[in-house]
């Protein structure tokens, strides 16, 4: 066989969030025969990092599930399809006939934001359960961005993305896109793009306990002190209002509410009484606050290290002021939003004005937590399930989660999903989490599905537009991700396993024409619903595509089915397959909010009582306490890419960094073995002795801790690593938006 008898497919990586293209060499007998990055793709432009090419072995890898199992006697066996159905059917309506819905619960974990299947048809599902027992990924994750953004812009999805491209000096806070590749902020190739900023004489600025591999290659590191970014960022806020450097531009002032409580607000917070506390010399701030308001273009940008902590939301919100009184939002090289061509809340509605943006729309039973996005906090999960009572959880659904290694007390969860009468997991492996699922459900690999970013579009630093066909043809005996979903829909709607996925999904797109053409906001507005049905049913398009093409068309740049002959549509993409460039980010106020007063709140209530919290923590600064804070490596994605032994060879990662005086004045020395102990547990880990953290910082990675009996993951096991959600604490959480703090937790370390 020759080689140019393989053929070429172009694909968007679905692994991390920066949607690198994929340049993928298939030969005759449909085996992958190379994955490299793609030079003409329009956004990554032929960058790719180790983990990409690992799709090929992630499809190949025997340990994936290729068919359902079923837990018999405490043993998983693979059985058919049908067999599958009906021990989900028989399982679910057993615990609503005993239970009631109430007893119902799922999680969805981070895989779901990167496969069109789910983003499209997962809430198919979630409605069809009638309980209020929904979990996910995005309570130990970025929860405090959308309550900020909601409360401030109107709607959720409103997180302004920092314009990398064209900035002259970024603060970057808690990220760590040398290895992460970004997040909520989707940038191929993000560290050139950092690179280019410094090449250009800009200054990037990161702020982290760890020298980090980000905060190496940048102008300047801010070591600070876990869990205390609020309080440098609202004294920076102090510094530019002190010293009458704020400048917020005319155009946003006048869309603007809140300018004078938030300037009286940070009064408190001066750069003195903070630094204590911070660990950050009163002097820096002041520096960094003048030379953010004197840089030409100023972007700030906060992830996990400041979302993952006891106060997230306030931290988001923070982020986002600090744009706004440096002059910077809403501007070329400032914090901007995307326009995205499809699922942008930004581009939905009336122009300029919306519903806005409420939380605790209920409770969580056990101990009160408030809703937010029609969720619980995740690290309510296991007590939820574990205490009794009405409406106790009694069944659970995990989709692409493995709450047990991503979610806070991650020991308690475990016990608690063993206690569970019934579960059901959608998932590719067997697992530390899917181990205790009465039955699973495995999608098609990767390549076999079909693919666009939904989501992470809307977070880009340019506007993109990318789909990819399937690279591969699934086993025609299984069902797409997409009709996994809509069945358990069907099932959870009491109408059993005989019906077909194709007819709910045609129930689906004909909702969403019919209410298209009856809003007047839309671009098909009055338009004629059959032949809008006709034309989106050509060539016997179903499913993910069918559904992609009407949200394409009816988006911002839509094609709008005719109306709007050179707009887009999913013919206009598959004819790119290297994407399609919309463009670079363009100012969106005042039409992109969708606030009830049409109006920026920048000092939305409950943000502002929680700056009390805030001051009050200043005195609670403890600076002997040694604080726990976690890392991303890239050859590792969260918990579940460490069967791929390609990736997992060389060192193990899974370490413990110590600083040498913390390693000295403890006793710890290279390679020796930590007890780490926490309120809720303790793990032991290899040490290793780096000045990378700050004195008084344990740096552990999460999604280790494999190996456990009735797991069917070999390579990994090999490395097992070990679970630091076993030291966080599923009461500790950022009030406002339920997220869990992953990140400075208090813990004592000795020798093992
Ligand atoms: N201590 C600490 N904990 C953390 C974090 C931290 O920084 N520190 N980070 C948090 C963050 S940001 C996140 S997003 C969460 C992630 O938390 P989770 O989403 O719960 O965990 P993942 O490790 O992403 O697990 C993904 C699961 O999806 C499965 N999977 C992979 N591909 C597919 C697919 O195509 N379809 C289906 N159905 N399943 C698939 C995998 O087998 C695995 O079981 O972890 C959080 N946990
Ligand atoms: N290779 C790889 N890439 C990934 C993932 C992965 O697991 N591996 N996961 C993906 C996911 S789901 C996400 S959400 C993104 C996350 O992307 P990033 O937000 O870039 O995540 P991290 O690399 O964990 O970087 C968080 C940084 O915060 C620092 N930190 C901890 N506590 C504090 C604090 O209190 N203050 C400050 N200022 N910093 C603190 C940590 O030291 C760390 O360097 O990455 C995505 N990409
Ligand atoms: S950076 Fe992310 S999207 Fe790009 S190749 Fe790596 S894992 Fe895939
Ligand atoms: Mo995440």
């Amino acid at each position: 066989m020759t080689s140019d008898q393989n053929r070429t497919v172009f694909r968007t990586c679905p692994l991390c969030e920066a949607t690198c293209g994929l340049e993928i060499s298939v030969n005759p007998q449909e085996q992958i025969v190379r994955i490299r990055g793609d030079k003409d793709d329009v956004f990554s432009h032929g960058f790719i990092c180790p983990k990409g090419s690992t799709l090929k072995q992630l499809h190949e890898d025997p340990d994936r599930l290729r068919k359902p199992m079923v837990k018999r006697n405490g043993v998983h066996v693979e059985v058919s399809w049908e067999e599958a159905w009906k021990e989900v059917e028989r399982g679910l309506m057993g615990v609503i006939d005993r239970h009631g819905r109430g007893a119902l619960s799922a999680y969805l974990g981070n895989p779901n934001a990167h496969n069109l299947g789910p983003q499209i048809f997962s809430g198919v599902m979630l409605r069809s359960m009638g309980t209020r027992n929904i979990f996910s990924a995005s309570s130990v994750d970025q929860m405090p961005m959308h309550v900020a953004g909601g409360f401030m812009f109107g709607s959720a999805q409103h997180i302004p993305v920092p314009d990398i491209d064209h900035t002259d000096y970024l603060l970057m806070l808690g990220a760590n896109p040398y290895m992460s590749n970004g997040s909520l902020c989707t940038a191929p190739d993000y560290p050139g793009r950092i690179q280019a900023i410094r090449a250009r004489g800009g200054k990037v600025v990161v702020v982290d306990p760890r020298r980090s591999k980000t905060a190496e290659n940048s102008d300047e590191w801010v070591s600070i002190r876990p869990g205390t970014d609020g309080l440098f960022m609202a004294a920076l806020a102090n510094v530019m209002f002190a010293e009458g450097i704020a400048k917020v531009e005319q155009r946003i002032a006048s869309q603007m509410n809140g300018l004078d409580e938030f300037r009286t607000a940070v009064l408190p917070f001066t750069p003195e009484r903070v630094t204590a506390a911070t660990g950050v010399p009163a002097e820096d701030i002041v520096r960094i606050a003048r030379e953010m308001c004197a840089a030409p273009t100023c972007a700030v940008y906060g992830r996990i290290g400041v979302n993952t902590v006891e106060f997230g939301s306030t931290n988001a919100w923070l982020v986002n002021a600090l744009s706004i009184i440096t002059g910077n939002f809403d501007k070329r090289g400032g914090d901007m939003f995307t326009t995205p061509a499809a699922g942008g809340a930004s581009t939905r509605g009336t122009a300029g004005k919306g519903k806005g943006f409420q939380t605790g729309r209920g409770h969580s039973r056990v101990s009160n937590k408030p809703e937010v996005l029609g969720e619980y906090p995740v690290a309510v999960f296991g007590e939820e399930i574990l205490t009794p009572g009405e409406n106790q959880i009694r069944a659970a659904i995990t989709v692409a989660g493995n709450p047990v290694l991503s979610t806070p007390h991650s020991e308690q969860l475990d016990r608690a999903l063993a206690d569970l009468e019934f579960m059901v997991s959608i998932d590719i492996y067997l697992n530390e989490t899917t181990r205790h699922a009465d039955v699973i459900l495995p999608p098609p690999s990767a390549l076999e599905k079909d693919h666009y970013d939904i989501g992470l579009y809307v977070y880009a630093v340019r506007n993109i537009a990318n789909y990819s066909e399937p690279v591969l043809q699934k086993d025609p005996d299984s069902p797409e991700e997409w009709e996994i979903l809509v069945k358990m829909g069907a099932i959870l709607q009491g109408l059993g396993t005989d019906v077909d996925p194709a007819a709910m999904d045609d129930q689906n797109i004909f909702a969403a024409v019919t209410s298209a053409v009856a809003t007047s906001s839309s671009n098909i507005s009055g338009r004629n619903a059959d032949e809008i049905l006709a034309l989106l049913n050509k060539d016997g398009r179903r499913g993910t595509a069918r559904m992609l093409d009407f949200m394409l068309q009816t988006g911002p740049y839509g094609a709008a089915f005719g109306a709007n002959p050179s707009g887009l549509s999913l013919d206009v993409l598959l004819a790119n397959p290297h994407g399609v460039d919309l463009g670079a980010l363009e100012p969106r106020i005042p039409e992109g909010l969708r606030t009830p007063t049409g109006m920026i709140e920048l000092s939305p209530p409950l943000l502002i009582a929680d700056l009390v919290r805030l001051e009050a923590s200043i005195d609670k600064a403890d600076n002997s306490q040694m604080l726990l804070v976690g890392r991303r490596e890239l050859k590792s994605n969260n918990s579940w890419m460490h069967n791929i032994k390609v990736l997992t060879k060389g060192s193990l990662s899974c370490t413990a960094h110590v600083h040498p005086d913390d390693a000295a004045r403890l006793g710890l020395s290279e390679g020796s073995t930590v007890r780490i102990t926490s309120r809720v547990g303790f793990v032991d880990a290899p040490v290793e002795v780096t000045d990378a953290v700050r004195q008084g910082v344990v740096s552990l990675p999460h999604g280790w801790g494999h190996g456990v009996a009735g797991t069917q993951m070999g390579v990994a096991a090999e490395k097992a690593g070990v679970n630091s959600n076993i030291l966080t604490d599923d009461q500790v959480m950022d009030p406002l938006s339920g997220n869990a703090a992953l990140n400075a937790i208090p813990v004592t370390l000795q020798p093992a």
